[in-house]
């Protein structure tokens, strides 16, 4: 009998089938355009975001916080605990919220965990959790997995554009860019929980090389690995970077999937990442 719950956010993209089949709770994070906001992954498809934002601004909001008071509260009905796992605690107060409704849960136990990440990467964890979930293990053990996996978590993207990022007051260490913004697409990532960029790159191909680069150094170490392509609204270079991949890394298990609106309002259209971590 299943003990544990598992709750995310949209942010980690999972579709609605494999939430569905893997038992995973999930509380959206909105986006709105003028006064109209949306719930993504429920109320707004990848397809009308990328349509809707190129006419218009829009912007980003945590979920209300009675969102996750009321899902806690519906699951300790059938839980004595809720592991609940969240975009990552600088780039959002969504984590933030989790805690605190957490803290009024009354009947279950309420784990909140930090991915430091968002997207597949957060995903990862998520299915993680809800696999050994559904096999019985308990919240202690599924966070002490989480934690071991975190060391090998890794992901790297390029943005188109860095407006977006910048506006949104989601890049840190900016000032190692400036003097060159417009000429380079840097690669970032994630250190201590927040964005920040990892090296100057001119191009987009040359950014993609040294995201191979980077893969490349952990599967030499002999590690079995996982990997993510994820793309904002570039479905065919995604495809095409996966043969390349696959060509590259036989060893490698890679699969697909995207920056979906929240985060694609703060990234841009056209963003590309990799991300992987160990089996
Ligand atoms: C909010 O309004 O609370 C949501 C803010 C989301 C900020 C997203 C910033 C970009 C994250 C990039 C993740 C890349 C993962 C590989």
């Amino acid at each position: 009998m299943q003990k544990t719950a598992i709750v995310t956010d949209s942010t980690a993209y999972l579709p609605k089938d494999v939430r569905e089949r893997c038992n995973i709770h999930m509380i959206p994070l909105q986006v709105t355009f003028g006064l109209e906001s949306f719930e993504e992954e429920q109320e707004l498809t990848v397809d009308e975001f990328y349509r809707k934002s190129s006419v218009q601004l829009p912007k980003t909001s945590q979920p209300p916080i009675g969102e996750f008071i009321n899902l806690y509260k519906r699951l300790a009905l059938d839980y004595d605990e809720i592991i609940t796992i969240h975009l990552s605690s600088s780039i959002s107060g969504t984590y933030a919220g989790a805690v605190q409704a957490g803290e009024m849960t009354e009947h279950a136990a309420v784990y909140a965990f930090d991915s430091e990440i968002s997207c597949a990467m957060q995903g990862f964890y998520v299915l993680k959790a809800a696999e050994m979930a559904s096999d019985g293990a308990g919240a202690t053990e599924i966070l002490q997995e989480l934690d071991q996996m975190k060391k090998s978590m890794r992901a790297y993207f390029m943005v188109e554009d860095l407006k977006h990022l910048q506006r949104g007051g989601r890049l840190s260490g900016a000032q190692a860019l400036v003097g060159g913004m417009l000429q380079i697409k840097p690669i970032l990532h994630f250190e201590k929980t927040e964005i920040v960029p990892f090296e100057k790159v001119r191009t987009r191909k040359k950014a993609m090389n040294r995201m191979m680069s980077l893969l490349e150094a952990d599967v030499q170490s002999g590690d079995s690995i996982k990997a993510t392509i994820i793309h904002a609204n570039r479905e065919a270079d995604a495809q095409q970077w996966k043969k390349e991949l696959e060509a590259q890394f036989s060893t490698v298990e890679f699969d697909i999937s995207y920056f979906g609106p929240v985060i694609g309002v703060h990234l841009g259209e056209g963003s590309m990442g990799l991300g992987w971590v160990k089996k």
